[in-house]
């Protein structure tokens, strides 16, 4: 067989084109677009051992059968094992593999974790192999994406291992089927039907978490319930669990810290009193008795009402470690927040998560692990990364991204949250010198961490599509992958998106990875540019709101963040200010403290800004922000014009509903610009620089636009 010219053939084949809901992500396994590709590929497919067997076979052996339904369109011939030994792909562990076929592999195996996975080419065979079920389960979906995006079976030569454990989403999952900050419809978790009822959706979820490598889910919300951890919800949780273990994936529970007060009375929920101690240890040891390999607890303490150590004088760290220590016997785990912050404490609301855990290093059991957000506000459109991920060399760390939009205009904007992931985790902390990045925080190689993990904020739910935009199945995606590898390339990883989820025509790729890799700047432009940080409607978070002022809380204010006056507008963090800068590296203190030279996208967050202060663009602050506004409106629009060319090369489904979802993105991408630059201009009180275009209505307009409902609270 001729196996290179077929991949330089001409796209020609549009047949994908029929009604596409989405469902399927990125596991679309859609027909091969000519004849000469679809042979190459059936030889492999059509001769395939698999060897071996475990409920986690059955998963891979239905899968290729997906698959091959999918490349066919038709049944596969044989469940796709080939009878004979003569078979072209073989997929099977190490142990199981015959002689003859384990001994080609030589010694190149050596390398080969838990989790990890080769595939090797050698003398016209794949040959598909790992440690573990789990490890033949990523692998075979490593060997259909390839397939997927069209490359050549003969250049396969790779031993991959996730670089860090834990590698989990986060479900803000509430027992009513509410999601907080959930934009893509309800809860997928029906727990009125659990257990009896397993739904097709919980084991496609499972298919394609374990396709991009996620191996833990915490299926409740941080703001915790109790319910959940009685026998009513454990059976339920169980049965859950049931479902995704031969996936690879563990089920984690949200515990709320007074839990033992709200289910059984106790009078305190001290960390140090030995009842409530005893009453956790029971509770883990039921649970466990529903759910063997339970993964353990994630937990949100003294934070936004909820209860915690706090209530008792005591630390996050007696909290966590009495947690750790009642599931540690069964090997369980604590992720312990660190998104803990005070309205009562007079302090720099970003200073605080620091000043409270940096004192704990060291001080937590080996089972805990504190889980800490990108960056140190949350979840802004564009933060500096976390000071602590520099800061606690003997403590365990991981990362929390928000996978889900609260902050970037929910569900209706497109904006590549690989972007800004990328550039937090490529940040340097300089804990040991230059070269001591985030990444290497997480996957545990800078401090020698014995634990390692990265969670995700869901953004799923029960919209048909998964994700409520289409492309943000695309941020789910590459969160699994920059899970199982930080420092994985996102065009990269884009790419195979696109690929795997709409088309390998170049075309397609070339445009819609285009859009992608330029969403995420355009939207900071037209949301919070220039260090701008917190100034999203109140509550809901949705759509502009620099007026927010008062109420409660200041730190739950625009004001607070940006503290406008006729003179200057920013937040000195600077030793002049409240010195957040301290908390980070010497080197950064010299990029950020001085306002000269702080990189443009941080001058606000870092600096307070005189109105008038000429910038290095040769602008003054007030005429950089407008003009940048304008930019991320331009932006948005060009995104649309791009995404409109891709009229014929992409199904009527999925063409139309991102093509409204966009046209809501320019609305709203004007909405914040005309808001923003209504508001702030009352205090610079400069005319809008040429090329910003007049607002469509006055500030009273969006003073009081108000939408009731919004999603997701
Ligand atoms: O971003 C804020 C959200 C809250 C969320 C909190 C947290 C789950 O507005 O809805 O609560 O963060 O991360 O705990």
């Amino acid at each position: 067989m001729k196996k290179t010219s077929i991949f330089i053939l001409f796209w020609i084949s549009p047949f994908f084109l029929h009604a596409n809901d989405g469902y399927k992500l990125w596991l679309q396994y859609y027909p091969f677009e000519n004849h000469a590709i679809a042979t190459y590929y059936r030889d492999y497919l059509e001769n395939t051992k698999l060897v071996g067997e475990s409920a986690t076979h059955e998963v891979i052996r239905n899968e290729l059968n997906t698959a091959f339904k999918g490349f066919f369109e038709k049944e596969p011939a044989s469940q796709l094992v080939s009878e004979g030994d003569n078979a072209l792909l073989w997929i099977g562990k190490i142990e199981d593999l015959p002689k003859d076929i384990r001994a080609q592999l030589g010694n190149k195996n050596t390398a080969l974790g838990e989790e990890g996975y080769l595939i090797r080419y050698i003398k016209g065979k794949v040959i598909l192999s790992a440690n573990t079920d789990i490890g033949l389960l990523y692998g075979t979906f490593a060997l259909l994406k390839k397939i997927q995006t069209r490359q050549k079976l003969e250049e396969l030569n790779e031993l991959e291992n996730p670089r860090i454990q834990l590698r989990m989403l986060n479900h803000w999952d509430n027992l009513n089927r509410t999601v907080e900050r959930g934009y893509a419809g309800f809860s997928i978790w029906n727990w009125h039907r659990l257990p009896q009822h397993i739904d097709q959706q919980y084991i496609d979820y499972a298919r394609a978490n374990a396709s991009i490598g996620i191996n833990g889910t915490s299926i409740t919300n941080v703001n915790a319930n109790a319910l959940v951890l009685t026998p009513e919800y454990l059976e339920k949780a169980a049965a859950l669990a049931d479902a995704f273990r031969p996936y690879g994936i563990k089920v984690y529970l949200t515990a709320r810290f007074n839990a033992p007060m709200v289910l059984d009375n106790l009078p305190t929920a001290d960390p140090l009193d030995p009842n409530v101690q005893q009453w956790w240890k029971d509770k883990a040891k039921e649970i466990y008795s529903y759910i063997p390999d339970f993964g353990g607890f994630l937990v949100k303490a003294d934070s936004e009402g909820q209860p915690g150590p706090h209530n008792y004088g005591r630390t996050q760290a007696d909290g966590a470690n009495m947690l750790a220590e009642a599931v540690q016997a069964y090997g369980g785990i604590v992720m312990w927040r660190a998104f803990v912050y005070n309205e009562h404490t007079p302090t720099d609301r970003i200073r605080q998560a620091y000043d409270e855990f940096k004192p704990l290093d060291g001080k937590f059991r080996d089972n805990v692990i504190v889980q800490v957000k990108n960056g140190p506000l949350d979840f802004q459109p564009r933060e500096p990364f976390h000071p602590l991920f520099g800061a606690m060399q003997e403590t365990p760390l991981m990362m929390e991204f928000q996978v889900t939009k609260e902050y970037l205009g929910q569900d209706t904007h497109w904006v590549n949250l690989a972007s800004m992931w990328e550039e937090v985790l490529q940040s340097d902390t300089y804990a040991k010198g230059q070269g001591s990045t985030v990444s290497k925080v997480l996957d545990g190689s800078l401090h020698d961490y014995k634990l390692t993990g990265i969670a995700g904020v869901s953004n799923i739910g029960t919209d048909r599509n998964w994700t409520g935009h289409h492309t943000a199945q695309a941020d789910w995606y590459a969160f699994g992958n920059l899970a199982w590898n930080p420092n994985q390339n996102i065009e990269k990883i884009a790419e195979y998106w696109i690929r795997m989820t709409f088309s390998n025509d170049p075309e397609v790729v070339q445009t819609m990875k285009g859009i992608m890799l330029n969403s995420y700047e355009i939207l900071v432009d037209y949301m919070t540019p220039l260090g701008l940080h917190h100034i999203m409607a109140r509550s809901h978070h949705w759509g502009p709101g620099p007026w927010v002022t008062g109420g409660g809380r200041d730190d739950w204010t625009a004001t607070y963040y940006h503290k406008v006056n006729n003179d200057s507008i920013g937040f000195d963090r600077t030793e002049t200010g409240s010195n957040a800068m301290a908390q980070y590296a010497q080197e950064w203190k010299e990029v950020w403290g001085n306002e000269e030279n702080v990189p443009m996208e941080f001058l606000l967050w870092f600096h307070r800004v005189p109105w008038n202060k000429k910038l290095s663009t040769g602008n003054n602050l007030w005429e950089e922000m407008a003009l940048r506004y304008q930019k991320g409106v331009e932006g948005a629009r060009w995104m649309q014009k791009e995404w409109s060319s891709l009229e014929e090369n992409i199904d009527p489904g999925r063409f139309n509903h991102i093509a409204s979802f966009l046209n809501i993105q320019v609305n709203e991408a004007e909405w914040w610009r005309d808001a923003c630059l209504l508001y702030f201009g009352q205090f610079s009180k400069m005319p809008l620089p040429p090329g910003v275009e007049a607002p469509k209505h006055d500030l009273n307009y969006y003073l009081n636009f108000k939408r009731n409902f919004v999603p997701g609270i």
